[in-house]
């Protein structure tokens, strides 16, 4: 073992040194902040991801720097664990630490107090310019490789391969779908999107949109997974290429989020969100499982956040169990690892399914005792394999999509029509401290500031099918608001009422009391 190699350490980061003004937090995406503040955070991430490596016996760490669903100047950067999932939690704060040590003296000291490490010097290999769910691919494929778990080659083509193979195999002999339009939101999406379509051949039609990739303040503007599901409108530039019946989709900056949608016959715009990709999936999967003769030894589950709307819940609910986690990936990740068929969708689109290894190992030595046992056993099988199991991957769950829609010869409408959603409302509340709201009850509860929950409760009550609650934005300084009820305009009105009781509740600029329905 190398000892820690302090001078090295001391003359980078006297380089990159932090300023005095800003903090940084590690939270539930990383650490995001604008672009050109993050330079001392990169130096330090790269500390942090040897010693995460180190730790764990030199393992393959990802380091992902990306704007994710936020438009420039924004940007971020996340680490990756070993087995591609989201750093683990306890050591967030690691980074935080590391992050904002004031001086180079204090980050070497903490850089020495982080588990005692003697040893740094690790080695690199530059990913290139790809998605985050191929990030995540390649740690996995990386830590994987030579054993029985191997999880692909460890390359952007070994993914586009191990995806788009997996996929003609599961459409095969299904009449093709009509043209999907993707919207890349002039993000990465648009550079693997387009190795995709010339893999896949004639086996999906796709028609790449927003692909300006090196057009600055284009990420993510007006287009992209995050502006479809927050303004539940058509990005500004489909309005010409989207033909009513047709369906698309919007991927967010970093393709790690997946929203579809359809024009009705007279135009009007429907979504189709994460909620009901995990509806479509979930309905899916429990389908195949039947049909190849796991009933009973392979059980699906569905897990959400307090944003899965009301409609999707009573659904899913009636059906499979489901379970409410608290916001964020790692969260939702967790607990669908609880089922053999853990299937996750954040509302915003960002979700997957993971095949627990005694699931996996169920597919491969099941006895199948008919032909079409056997056919939707292959299909499972496929399926295990078209996803990416790492994390919540635009591209990949899009081939989930088009499959099911392919098997089921479904368009966006009849897709739509599993289930009715609640018509909802999202508002952000800007508070001089976000800190004073803490929630309970996967955040469907505050337990501070005391007292509100009471007030919200009795408002609540007031609206048919009403639903509200209160949390504390982790990526961003303001408290959210969601809230839902049977009509449109009671949805609305509900928002903004919670949403000016959480103003009064701390004070503020009266000026700046939410107010568009008051
Ligand atoms: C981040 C999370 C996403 C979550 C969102 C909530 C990851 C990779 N991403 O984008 O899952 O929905 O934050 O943001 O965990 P909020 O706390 O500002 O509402
Ligand atoms: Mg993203």
């Amino acid at each position: 073992m190398t000892s820690l190699p302090v001078e090295a350490i001391r003359s980078l980061a006297e380089q990159h040194p932090k300023p005095s003004s800003v903090q940084f937090q590690y939270g539930t995406a990383g650490f995001r902040t604008l672009g050109n503040a993050l330079d001392p955070v990169m130096f330090r991430v790269g500390i942090l991801a040897a010693l995460r490596s180190k730790k764990l016996d030199g393992k393959t760490i990802g380091v992902m720097v990306t704007a994710s669903h936020n438009p420039e100047p924004d940007n971020g950067v996340k680490l990756v664990d070993p087995r591609g999932e989201m750093l683990e939690a306890s050591w967030e704060t690691h980074a935080t630490n590391l992050a904002n040590a004031p001086t180079t003296n204090a980050l070497i000291e903490a850089v020495e107090a982080l588990h005692g490490f003697k040893a740094l010097g690790a080695e690199a290999r530059n990913a290139g310019v790809t998605t985050t769910p191929v990030l995540h691919y390649l740690v996995r494929a990386i830590n994987t490789k030579g054993t029985k778990g191997s999880y692909g080659e460890d390359t952007e083509e070994g993914y586009l391969e191990k995806l788009s193979s997996s996929f003609k195999k599961l459409v095969a002999g299904k009449p093709a779908l009509p043209s999907l339009v993707i919207d890349c939101a002039n993000g990465v999406g648009a550079v693997v999107g387009e190795k995709l379509a010339h893999q896949l051949g004639n086996s999906l039609s796709m028609i790449l949109t927003n692909t300006a990739i090196d057009t600055l303040g284009a990420l993510n503007n007006a287009c992209g997974a995050d502006f479809v599901k927050t303004q539940q409108k058509l990005p500004p530039s489909l309005a010409s290429v989207l033909k009513p019946g047709q369906r698309a989709c919007s991927l967010d900056g970093d393709a790690d989020r997946l929203m579809y949608y359809y024009l009705d016959d007279q135009g009007h715009f429907h979504m189709l969100d994460g909620d009901k990709i995990a509806t479509l999936v979930a309905a899916f999967i429990v389908e195949l499982t039947k049909s190849a003769g796991l009933e009973g030894k392979v059980q699906v589950g569905i897990v959400q956040t307090a944003y899965a709307n009301g409609g999707s819940t009573k659904y899913l609910s009636e059906r499979l169990p489901v379970k409410c986690v608290p916001t964020g990936v790692k969260h939702l990740h967790h607990a669908a690892e609880h089922y053999d068929i853990g299937v996750y969708f954040e509302a915003n689109g960002h979700g997957t399914v993971l095949f627990s290894p005694e699931t996996l190992e169920t597919l491969s030595t099941h006895q199948p005792s008919t032909p079409a046992q056997s056919t939707a056993l292959n299909h499972l099988v496929n399926l295990t394999n078209v996803i990416n199991q790492t994390v919540g991957d635009a591209l990949s769950d899009m081939l989930l999509v088009e499959t099911i829609l392919a098997h089921k010869s479904y368009s966006g409408l009849e897709w739509d029509s599993l289930y009715v959603d609640l018509p909802n409302r999202l508002v952000k509340v800007v508070v001089a401290d976000r800190g004073a709201f803490k929630t309970e009850d996967a955040e469907r509860r505050l337990i501070s500031p005391p007292g509100l929950q009471a007030k919200l409760d009795e408002l609540v009550r007031r609206y048919e099918g009403g639903r509200s609650f209160v949390r504390p934005s982790g990526t961003e300084d303001v408290v959210r608001v969601y809230a839902e009820a049977i009509a449109r305009s009671q949805a609305d009105e509900l928002a903004f009422r919670v949403a000016g009781l959480v103003y009064d509740e701390v004070g503020g600029d009266p000026a700046k009391r939410p107010s568009e329905f008051m």
